[in-house]
């Protein structure tokens, strides 16, 4: 078994723990946390003995296969730099970097190494989201030229997650990096955005609404748009609805996890909730249950000798466009994607 160390015990890590016992072939020995008291509750939660303080400590002490950092974006880089230092593969959570030059560094490091660097971009690992990227990459609707990747709440994600109130960038850079992703993952690479951004709850820092369109390489269009400002009667948290529209047919994913997949006068709907896995609870099961499906193929990554899907190279591009989103609202222009 692939022996790990996990780096930051706050509020997410303790799903990823949960994911790393369902997963084959890997699993968490050693943790760490700048904080004594939360690294001994989530010790003693999940019977793990071997606890650290400091990251370096722990990898000069362990002899570790690999590293989940599962801290806030702040550290990434020098925990990366670390990892990659004494040479072990590496999973690290979005946003992989607080810029493109630190995010080109992390992947530079890691590379040097020969090791597996894999990013927690787990929204495109959702298994409602799989099957439209599989019904998509299939040709089930023809070639897509338009898609709308949604993501509209009102959910307080703020109680769980304080921080999240307290930045300058908030929906782009903590949720809309997802939205990306899952439009990058199914309409492919992106040549041009532009966005607007609104701050509604008075109470927090950075923007809570933000509206994107994505022109792709393809010549196909994207519209990305999140809110955490949506009083609806239905809260669909941490649901994201797709429309996509090809040229034979159409793929709608609603709210419920209810799959349309339309082609030549037929429909095809497919219920694709995720299960509710024992240690999970709605309504985060959906992302619960992509956490361990996106460790499971770090796993698997490790063993074949391969880079992920979510690579740090990957990610690069879905980190570019949350950065030329800020840049298009800011100025209000179009942002080319090669001028970053
Ligand atoms: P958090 O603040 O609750 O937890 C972070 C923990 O890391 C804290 O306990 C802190 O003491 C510790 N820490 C910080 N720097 C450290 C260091 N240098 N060494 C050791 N420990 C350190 O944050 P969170 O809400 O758990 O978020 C963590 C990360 O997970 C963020 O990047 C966030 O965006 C991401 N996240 C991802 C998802 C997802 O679905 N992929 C969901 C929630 C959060
Ligand atoms: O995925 C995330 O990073 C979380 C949440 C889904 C709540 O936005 O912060």
């Amino acid at each position: 078994m692939l022996k790990g160390g996990l780096i930051g015990c706050g509020f997410f890590a303790v799903n990823q723990l949960h994911g790393w016992r369902d997963t084959e072939g890997a699993g968490i020995t050693a943790i760490c946390d700048q904080d004594p008291a939360r690294l001994a509750e989530v010790g003693d939660a999940f019977g793990i003995d071997a606890r650290y303080t400091d990251a370096a400590d722990m990898l000069a002490a362990e002899a570790l296969d690999f590293v989940d950092i599962a801290t806030t974006v702040p550290s990434h880089r020098a925990l990366v730099e670390l990892a990659a230092h004494h040479a072990v593969h590496v999973i690290c959570q979005k946003p992989l970097a607080e810029s493109l030059e630190d995010a080109r560094a992390m992947i530079r490091a890691v590379e040097a190494t020969g090791k597996v660097f894999m990013v927690h971009e787990n929204f495109r690992w959702q298994s409602a989201i799989r099957a439209a990227i599989h019904s998509i990459r299939e040709g089930d609707i023809g070639k897509p030229f338009f898609c709308r990747a949604s993501f509209r709440s009102g959910y307080d994600v703020f109680s769980g997650q304080p921080y999240l109130a307290e930045g300058e960038r908030f929906i782009i850079q903590d949720l809309g990096i997802h939205v990306l992703d899952i439009a990058r993952a199914l309409m492919g690479d992106v040549t041009r955005l532009s966005a607007t951004t609104q701050r509604i709850n008075p109470a927090i820092k950075g923007e809570d609404v933000a509206t994107m369109l994505l022109a792709h390489d393809s010549g196909a269009t994207s519209v990305v748009d999140c809110s955490y400002a949506s009083r609806r009667k239905i809260e669909t948290f941490p649901e994201t609805l797709l429309e996509i529209d090809g040229d034979q047919g159409s793929l709608r994913l609603s709210e419920g996890y209810q799959l349309s997949i339309q082609h030549g006068g037929t429909e095809k709907v497919l219920d694709v909730e995720p299960p509710l896995l024992e240690w999970a609870e709605r309504p985060w099961h959906n992302i619960q249950e992509s956490v361990v499906a996106i460790q499971q193929d770090f796993a698997r990554c490790i063993a074949e000798g391969r880079q992920p899907e979510t690579s740090g190279e990957d990610n690069l591009k879905t980190l570019a466009l949350v950065e030329a989103a800020y840049l298009s609202a800011q100025e209000g222009r179009t942002i080319v994607l090669s001028e970053l």
